[in-house]
């Protein structure tokens, strides 16, 4: 069997990398000798056209450098303010520029001209997200044979959204040069395959597959998981290292964690807290909220003005409610360690996970497998997140509509223990089927 060769823009790393996708897919690089390829970090003027091994890790890494100019133009701009606001149908939000799309197939073609020489007929190559979308197409140009497969993490828009981009008919081109593209829920995969033939022109196949000549791909939907089980125990653990004040016997605790971004629905989350507050004087003083947002894509203009109403939404809220003894939102704009994290989940009563679009969103699970089984909290999940097909006992909101999300405010506050640990269990048995290794095995495999 072949290696496998991973792609990200980020790459875990540091001696003991961890993360998400260092736990999917640590095994199966380390097992069959696999590579991990990606970004630096670093800014280089005139970055080598060569790839650099990082000697430290329980597995091989290669990365390669960007120039401030690649920088500005292939990650800020195509990826972050074209491809980002695209894929979660944020037209409006749309900065499309020449130059951006320019330098995005620049790089992407590089990486491909490194990567071409390094390959052996049997490697399976697994490219993640949509930094690089075009890189199945770059190496099929230079003679690539490889089995491809493509993993996008975010959602994938309708056709019509697909048709604000200058070049949206390329994307199902460059779809087209992998063999199997997965995507997070079944309205990606139903989306993906409309836009292929709407706006690329492909004929839809049986099974899933499409063809765009010459070529015939497999769409699929592979939800991506967390390994529920490490992560209840060390919540388990965590909980009791939490400093002492952050649960108190007459307050209960929400809880919503997101990059501050504008995708995440933060000011409607923040805005259904007031409209509970305004409603229910009687849980003043007994339930606040705690919003962990570390910033992210700092320079990119919508990134400020999401970080500006937020700041401004909460103050306000603040002003309004708080008393000497209580405010009712913490909102923190840094990261907080993961451990930290687990800890508080387990803590809270409620989490509020509202994006407005989101390809899958883990923090809903985390949640839930952080719980105590025996007085679990309630998860509060947007009808736009991939996760929603999965955790269907969630309560499930509609994070435009205000009102009815401060009512499952309440209605989660009110939820009695019985019900509770029932929606739980079976929200509980979801993430243990269908975990982390299952969701890897099963992309690979149909890869393979
Ligand atoms: C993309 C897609 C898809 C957050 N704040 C802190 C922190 N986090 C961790 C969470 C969670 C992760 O970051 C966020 O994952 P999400 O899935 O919620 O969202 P995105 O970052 O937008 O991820 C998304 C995902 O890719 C995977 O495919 O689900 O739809 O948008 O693990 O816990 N971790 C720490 N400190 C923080 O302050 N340590």
């Amino acid at each position: 069997m072949g290696r496998l060769i991973c792609l990200s823009n980020r790459i875990p790393l540091g001696p003991n990398p961890t993360g998400g996708l260092v736990v999917a897919l640590g095994d199966a690089l380390t097992e069959r000798g696999g590579i991990w390829i990606g970004t630096s970090g670093e800014l280089v003027e005139s970055p080598e056209p060569a790839l650099r091994e990082i000697e430290d890790g329980p597995f091989r890494r290669l990365v390669f450098d960007l120039s401030p100019e690649e920088q500005a133009n292939y990650y800020h701009g195509f990826s972050n303010s074209v491809l980002w606001p695209l894929l979660h149908g944020r037209t409006d939000l749309l900065d499309i520029h020449g130059e951006f799309l320019t330098s995005y197939k620049d790089v992407n073609r590089r990486l491909a001209r490194m990567l071409a020489p390094m390959l052996e007929p049997e490697d399976r190559i697994w490219v993640h997200d949509f930094h690089m979308l075009p890189l199945a197409y770059k190496l099929r140009t230079l003679g690539a044979q490889n089995r491809i497969g493509f993993f996008l993490h975010t959602p994938f828009p309708t056709p019509l959204a697909l048709q604000a981009l200058p070049n949206g008919a390329e994307i199902s081109q460059w779809l087209a040069h992998y063999d199997l593209v997965g995507l997070q829920a079944v309205r990606d995969v139903r989306n993906c395959i409309a836009a292929m033939v709407e706006v690329g022109g492909a004929t839809e196949l049986a099974g899933g597959f499409v063809h765009l000549a010459p070529r015939q791909t497999r769409i699929a939907a592979f939800p991506i998981a967390i390994d529920a089980t490490d992560f209840a125990r060390l919540a388990a653990e965590e909980i009791e290292k939490l400093p002492a004040g952050i649960r108190k016997p007459d307050r209960r605790l929400m809880i919503g964690v997101d990059r501050l971004d504008y995708t995440k629905g933060v000011p409607q989350r923040f805005r259904a807290f007031g409209e509970f507050l305004a409603r229910h004087e009687d849980w003043h003083r007994h339930v606040s909220l705690i919003q962990i947002s570390p910033p992210t894509r700092e320079g990119v203009a919508a990134y400020d003005d999401i970080r500006a109403e937020t700041e401004h939404l909460s103050g306000q809220i603040n002003g309004a409610y708080a008393e000497i003894t209580w405010a009712p939102i913490r909102f923190i704009n840094r990261p907080v360690p993961r451990e930290t994290l687990a800890g508080l989940y387990r803590a809270a009563d409620i989490a509020l996970v509202t994006p407005l679009m989101d390809g899958m969103n883990l923090v809903a699970k985390e949640f839930v497998a952080a719980q105590d089984p025996e007085d679990p909290g309630v998860l509060i999940l947007s009808q736009f997140a991939g996760a929603a097909e999965q955790l269907e006992e969630a309560l499930i909101v509609n994070p435009h509509d205000i009102e009815q999300m401060a009512t499952a405010m309440m209605t989660a506050l009110a939820m009695p223990l019985p019900e509770r640990k029932q929606r739980h269990a079976a929200l509980m048995q979801v993430l243990t089927r269908h975990d982390v290794h299952w969701w890897s095995r099963g992309f690979l495999t149909a890869l393979g």
